[in-house]
């Protein structure tokens, strides 16, 4: 192995952070050192975070990072940030909060900038993801805002996920069954100091209900609801136990193993993905062809996409 996977592998913070940046910046050297990692990973406890922005999310997250500190388990959190750092205050906030949690050796935080990069999001924060669990990591949490396709797909990599709503909701229960519903392990009701979180827990339930009588939800375990306060710190216990509960009867079965081929099958395309890209973009440069030269040949009706592409794909 070289010797930043050896060192990644023996928990060293700085290397790493120096591998998930190669990761993030696309290197080719990441790749060589996932693939070192690979035999060394499959042991962490992977929870993805979804909600609305502002749902509490990151207060939620930063309450289980302390529960499971409390456990004596270590805990690696990735934070996949919505907004610029250079726009938003609450995002500042969500920093300054964590920082707690960053002088404890025992917790690894890095979020990532949400931004269009070759290979997606989804890719670089599954192969950070991996790095975390290479680490030692037992558990390893993911906050991500559930909106776009990137996010939901995000989700897909953990064994469990987490969806947080809020109280008063109305429209958002519409939002979580056009995309969300169908990641969602279990939900956390948050904000419950506020009025209506049982009306929240109600709706969901019905709705959930709806879903097991139409059978949308076959093959998914009981989907529980947890109300929670998470910046009181109320309910975390729960959420935490409902959480395991859900892991350890992935783990009874085969069910571990199937999240896992889902993921590894998810992996495996986007790796397929950007290896025939890179082979079709090779080509189209050894034969002369430059991608906005082409682009342009296009525009002006010289050529169609699909010819270029054909060429280009022929192995
Ligand atoms: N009343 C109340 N406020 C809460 C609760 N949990 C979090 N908040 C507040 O809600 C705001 C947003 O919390 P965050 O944890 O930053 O939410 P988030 O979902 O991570 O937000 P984004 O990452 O921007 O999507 C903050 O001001 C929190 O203090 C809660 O249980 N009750
Ligand atoms: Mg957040």
């Amino acid at each position: 192995m070289s010797a930043l996977t050896d060192r990644v592998v023996a928990g060293d913070v700085r290397a790493a952070a120096r591998l998930m940046r190669l990761i993030e910046d696309g290197q080719p050297e990441a790749e060589a050192a996932l693939r070192e990692l690979w035999p060394k990973t499959g042991r962490a406890q992977m929870v993805g975070i979804t909600g609305n922005p502002g749902a509490g999310k990151s207060t939620l997250v930063d309450r289980l990072v302390a529960h499971l500190r409390a456990q004596g388990r270590t805990v690696g959190v990735l934070a996949v940030d919505p907004t610029s750092p250079f726009t938003g205050g609450a995002i500042l906030g969500d920093r300054i909060r964590m920082q707690d949690h960053a002088l404890d050796p025992g917790v690894f935080i890095r979020s990532f900038a949400t931004r269009g990069q070759l290979g997606g999001l989804s890719r670089a924060t599954s192969d950070c993801a991996r790095v975390l669990d290479a680490m030692g990591k037992d558990v390893v949490l993911i906050e991500t805002v559930g909106v776009g396709q990137d996010e939901v797909e995000v989700c897909r990599l953990a064994h469990t996920t987490v969806v947080v709503v809020v109280p008063g909701l109305g429209d958002d229960i519409q939002a979580i069954k056009a995309g969300i519903l169908e990641v969602a392990d279990l939900f956390a009701v948050n904000k419950s100091d506020r009025e209506g979180a049982d009306r929240t827990v109600r709706d969901l339930r019905s709705m959930l209900e709806l879903n097991h009588a139409m059978g949308t939800d076959v093959g998914k375990h009981e989907i529980a609801i947890v109300k929670c306060v998470a910046s009181r710190g109320e309910g975390v216990a729960e959420l935490w136990a409902a959480i395991d509960a859900h892991y350890q009867s992935l783990r009874k079965g085969d069910g571990l193993l199937a999240r896992e081929a889902q993921r590894a099958r998810h992996d495996l395309v986007e790796v397929l993905r950007e290896r025939l890209l890179q082979v079709a973009l090779k080509k189209l440069a050894q034969e002369g062809a430059q991608l906005d030269d082409l682009a342009l040949r296009i525009a002006r009706r010289e050529t169609d996409p699909y010819s270029v592409a054909d060429e280009a794909a022929r192995l």
